[in-house]
Order: C-alpha cells, then structure tokens, then sequence
C-alpha cells in the first residue's frame, strides 16, 4: 500500500497552489507533497473558473498523489479529499458540514470548501494533483458570494486559523487515502461519502454535465464515484462530471 506521508512546502503567496503542485510532480516531486500558500492570486476552480483566495484568510494547499491502483476509479479521490475535509472539521472545529457531488462542502447550503483534482503526466507516470480551497476567515471571499458562500469563521463565531487546520485535515486525508487502497476501498468510500452527503440519495437537483440539463432525484453513486440520478420518467443516469444544484420545492 502507498502510504501517504505529507512532505509540506509552505509559500505566503502563489497563483495557485495546484499548478506548484503539478509543475513540482512534473519534474519528479514524490506522493504526498503538500504545497500550502499564504494567499492565491490565481486560485482556481474547476472549468478555468476562480477561487478566491485573499491572503491569510483561508487555507489554500495542493497535494501530489501517484495512486497505484486502477484510474477507473481516481474520480473517487475528489470525494475521499471531500470526507477528508468534513471529518478535519467537525473533529478541530466542531462544525458539521455536508458533503455536495462532486467537489462541495457546504454549511446550510452555503460553499465553505471547494475541491479540485486534475491529472499531470510526469516522467513517472500519471500523477494527481488534489487541491482544496476552505474558507476560513469572513473575509475570504467577495460580499456578491454572500448568499453562496460560507466560512468557519461565520458558522462558528470562533477565530480559526489556518495553519491549526493542516494537521488534522492531512490526517484525515492519509486516513482515508489508506481505506481507498484496500480491497473494496472504493465501495467503502462510496458509503461514507453517502453516510455523510445528504445529496447523495433522495435529492432533487438539477444536473448540468456542459452538455445538458436534466432534473431528477439522487440515488446514491457508483463504485467510480458517479452520481446516479433518477429522472421523472423512472429512467436512471449515470453523471460523471458537472455542476448539481438543489430543486428547492416551490
Ligand atoms: C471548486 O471549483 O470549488 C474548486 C476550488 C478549489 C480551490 C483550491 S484552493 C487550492 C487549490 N489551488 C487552486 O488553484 N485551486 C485549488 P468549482 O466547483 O468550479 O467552483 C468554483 C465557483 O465557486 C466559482 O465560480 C465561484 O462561484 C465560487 N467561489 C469562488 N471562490 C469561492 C470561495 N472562496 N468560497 C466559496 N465559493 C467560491
């Protein structure tokens, strides 16, 4: 098994974490190099989209990974990072969040951390660069997100900061990268992921792959971290990759 052992690099200022990352894994840099920055003046999000990320306000890392095991179901890995973070905060922060397919964590429907994994050819292979964006400070994104987005700081009324936030994320993240690689690891994270998403199952959402929409109610996800959605014709589908948002009832 290819244990996770962090090796953390510490920056006060990159464009983004997760190019650092790549660029470091593309000239060899092992599993488990955590690349962490003070502030992010080109955070991003996934589809070229941006994170904020203001200095000191949140924490901002990237971290290598060479899984070994079959890439059917690295898609997986968005999600154990997802359970990685949800168990961090509740164990260091006392806050309960919830965990939104793919890449959320939310706190009443508001995003608090966002996740973001891309591959990289290196000269030793395909690598995975895992990235995560929590807001930690009130501070940490622009007042027009305010009916979006949330921070540990607005849910627990508690000064955090982010650095006390590392440590237990990355144990939780070794923790669970451990579990993805035993046999049965991607059905193990699959029910956890669904223990600890209330989207997971018995949703309404609206769905947007980038090549349609369709509405339906969640049932549950695939061994390769899929979402399986039920459209009102009885019909089930099979989502990917693409943007869910919740069908509040009118
Ligand atoms: C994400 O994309 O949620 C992935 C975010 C990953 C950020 C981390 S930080 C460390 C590493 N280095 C990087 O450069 N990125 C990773 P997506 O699901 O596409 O959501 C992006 C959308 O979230 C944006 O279009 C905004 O609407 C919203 N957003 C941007 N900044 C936010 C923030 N700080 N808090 C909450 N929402 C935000």
């Amino acid at each position: 098994m290819e244990k996770f052992t962090p090796q953390i690099l510490r920056f006060d200022s990159l464009p983004s974490t997760n190019i650092e990352a790549a660029r470091r894994a593309a000239e060899g840099a092992a599993d488990g190099l955590c690349v962490v920055a003070g502030e992010q003046t080109a955070g991003r999000g996934r589809l070229q989209r941006q994170w904020f990320s203001p200095k000191d306000a949140g924490l901002y890392f990237s971290v290598v990974l060479r899984p070994k095991f079959e890439q059917r179901i690295w898609p997986l890995l968005t999600l154990m990072a997802a359970i990685a973070v949800r168990d961090a905060l509740l164990e260091a922060c006392a806050l309960e969040t919830d965990i939104k397919w793919p890449n959320d964590i939310l706190v009443n429907e508001k995003k608090l951390c966002g996740i973001l994994a891309e591959t990289v050819e290196t000269t030793s292979g395909r690598a995975v660069i895992v990235g995560i964006g929590i807001n930690v400070k009130r501070n940490s994104f622009p007042v027009d997100l305010e009916g979006v987005a949330t921070s540990i700081e607005t849910e627990t009324e508690k000064t955090v900061e982010s650095a006390e936030l590392l440590e237990p994320l990355l144990n939780s993240f070794s923790k669970h990268y451990e579990t993805l690689q035993l046999a049965g690891g991607d059905e193990n994270i699959v029910r956890e992921v669904c223990a600890r998403s209330s989207y997971a199952n018995s949703k309404r959402v609206r769905v947007d792959d980038g090549e349609g929409e369709l509405v339906g109610m969640t049932r549950g996800l695939e061994s390769d971290g899929s979402l399986r959605v039920e459209t009102d014709g009885g019909e089930i589908r099979t989502i990917r990759t693409g943007d869910v948002t919740l069908v509040r009832a009118s």
